[in-house]
């Protein structure tokens, strides 16, 4: 196998042998390069041309299954192979071949690299349009580019070609994220800041894991009235803040921290998980028959609730488990017992005037969006002492899982708004666009000419895409860690640098300086 697409790839370099360092072993790995090659296939038959929702959903589908941390099981990616192959001659006599991936894992390294921004940029931009897919929200424009995408990977292009479609990938992904916005907006309310619990109340409960809103809403209809509460886990959390979410009065709080604590945190925990995208990690004896899954996440002998969304075996195993017999206070990274979340665009802007009033007159300095995924290495830590360091007149914007290293904090408030301000998931990284957008339009002047600074974290290919969403904006100067991809080759690494500013981190006291005093 070989394998480079997340942060945690083995030795820095890619993860080959056995297994990878997610736990991904050899046979999933090569059904997925089989599932990615078969996908390539059938958008090379169709780009340009006719193709019907369901070859949308395939891809959308096979793309979003080989995100890190999404699907271990391999008989599951060998019906999704199927399903592409049946989807292929449903619709056509094959007229390319399918694509053979060792052939991109072993091109020119800076070819192999410019295809990889594309390809994990696809499979992030995928898992986003799956969401708003399943509430009824789709884009032709958004659409179309996963078939031009994959049959770019598997053509034969220069360098010179290959960067315009790089930066494709990220406007395309743009609209992609507004689309799931206008989606989740539309469908749940717009987000209203809420302040979250992170004790869990004595009684049977159930937590849920991932980006699905709609799973989240489907569970609480079907745990109406039974006596369960729901608690949100990861990149769920932000879902407290729609008003159609929270007027559920069993969805009490959150559990836990970010995915890479899981193994951990559910040891013998006395209720059912529900995942409904990733991150999964390999499951752990100790809760190995509590663990369900949904979407397009699958593990090996877990139970898995199919399209129909019965949520019965749910409920079950959490009245059989019981919960905890008393309440019991939580807290998260630092100490916290409670954390804050919806501070997205429509918040935000809602708020515009104050915002705007307080750098005019100065008692705001300076925005910091610190955010991305979180992961498991000890260089993370540098984005909680990022956030301690902050000048106490700077804002901190934040979204998506990287977040529960420091969203237990309080770093008290500026003129009435909070210093930490959680926008939501790493999609929301489009509420993030639209604030910068904003604030630029008010003082007249560009997003990079703001006092804002972008500190990502990145781990997998969402963030990839949010990566490129941000650089298809023209936005500079932008800080990413804890290591830089190793799909990145040096010379598209300069690429970046020269055109775009792109720094690692280094230590937050000399990113703090730099910053400040640019
Ligand atoms: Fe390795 Fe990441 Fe690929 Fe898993 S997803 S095999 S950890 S590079
Ligand atoms: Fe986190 Fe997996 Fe990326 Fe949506 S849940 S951000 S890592």
């Amino acid at each position: 196998m070989f394998c480079f697409q997340c942060e945690q790839t083995a030795g820095c370099s890619g993860c080959t042998g056995a297994q990878g360092v997610c736990g991904k072993k050899e046979d999933t790995a090569l059904l997925q390069d089989e599932l990615t090659g078969a996908l390539i296939g059938l958008a090379r038959d169709f780009y340009g041309r006719d193709h019907g929702a369901s070859a949308d959903r395939v891809i959308i589908e096979g793309l979003f299954t080989t995100i890190t941390n999404v699907n271990f099981d391999s008989e599951d990616i060998r019906r999704r192979i199927d399903a592409v192959r049946a989807e292929r001659s449903r619709l056509t006599a094959a007229v390319a071949g399918e694509y053979d991936m060792n052939r991109l894992w072993r091109d020119d390294e800076d070819i192999r690299s410019l295809k990889s921004l594309i390809l994990f940029g696809l499979r992030g931009m995928a898992a986003y349009a799956y969401h708003a897919l399943v509430l009824g929200y789709t884009d032709g424009e958004v659409n179309n580019f996963f078939y031009k995408g994959l049959a770019v990977v598997g053509g034969t292009f220069g360098m010179d070609e290959l960067l315009p479609v790089v930066m494709e990938t990220g406007k395309v992904n743009l609209k992609c994220m507004e689309l799931l916005d206008r989606a989740n907006t539309e469908t749940y309310g717009s987000p209203v800041p809420v302040t979250v619990p992170l004790t869990i109340e004595k009684g049977p409960f159930i937590v849920i894991s991932g980006h699905d809103l709609r799973d989240l809403q489907l569970l609480l209809e079907q745990t109406r009235g039974k006596g369960i509460n729901v608690y949100t886990h990861g990149e769920m959390l932000p879902a407290h803040a729609y008003p159609k979410l929270k007027e559920y009065p069993q969805l009490k709080g959150n559990f836990g921290t970010a995915w890479q604590n899981q193994q951990k945190e559910f040891k013998d925990i006395p209720a059912p998980v529900l995942f409904t995208t990733n991150c999964l990690m390999p499951v752990k004896d100790s809760y190995r028959d509590r663990v369900f899954t949904t979407e397009v996440v699958a593990y090996p002998d877990m139970v898995h609730i199919d399209e129909e969304k019965d949520f019965t075996p749910v409920i079950e195993k959490a009245l059989e488990l019981g919960g905890y017999a008393e309440d019991r206070v939580m807290t998260g990274i630092n100490g916290g017992t409670q954390v804050t979340t919806g501070f997205a665009h429509g918040a935000v802007l809602g708020a515009a005037d104050k915002v705007v009033e307080a750098v005019k007159s100065g008692a705001i300095s300076h925005f910091f969006l610190v955010g991305g995924c979180d992961g498991a290495k000890p260089g993370r830590n540098y984005y909680t002492e990022f956030v301690k360091q902050a000048p106490k007149d700077s804002m901190i914007l934040t979204l998506a899982c990287g977040k529960y290293r420091f969203n237990d904090l309080d770093l008290g408030s500026i003129g009435g708004l909070p210093r930490i301000m959680d926008m939501g998931q790493c999609n929301d990284a489009y509420s993030a666009v639209r604030v910068a957008s904003a604030l630029a339009e008010a003082f007249g002047c560009g997003v990079n000419d703001l006092p804002l600074s972008i500190v990502l974290s990145w781990y997998e290919q969402k963030a990839v895409c949010v990566l490129l969403s941000l650089l298809s904006l023209g936005i500079k100067n932008i800080y990413i860690g804890p290591t830089l991809p190793a799909f990145l080759s040096q010379n598209v690494l300069n690429v970046l640098v020269e055109q775009f500013g792109i720094s690692p981190i280094s230590t937050p006291e000399e990113d703090l300086k730099k910053i400040l005093n640019r």
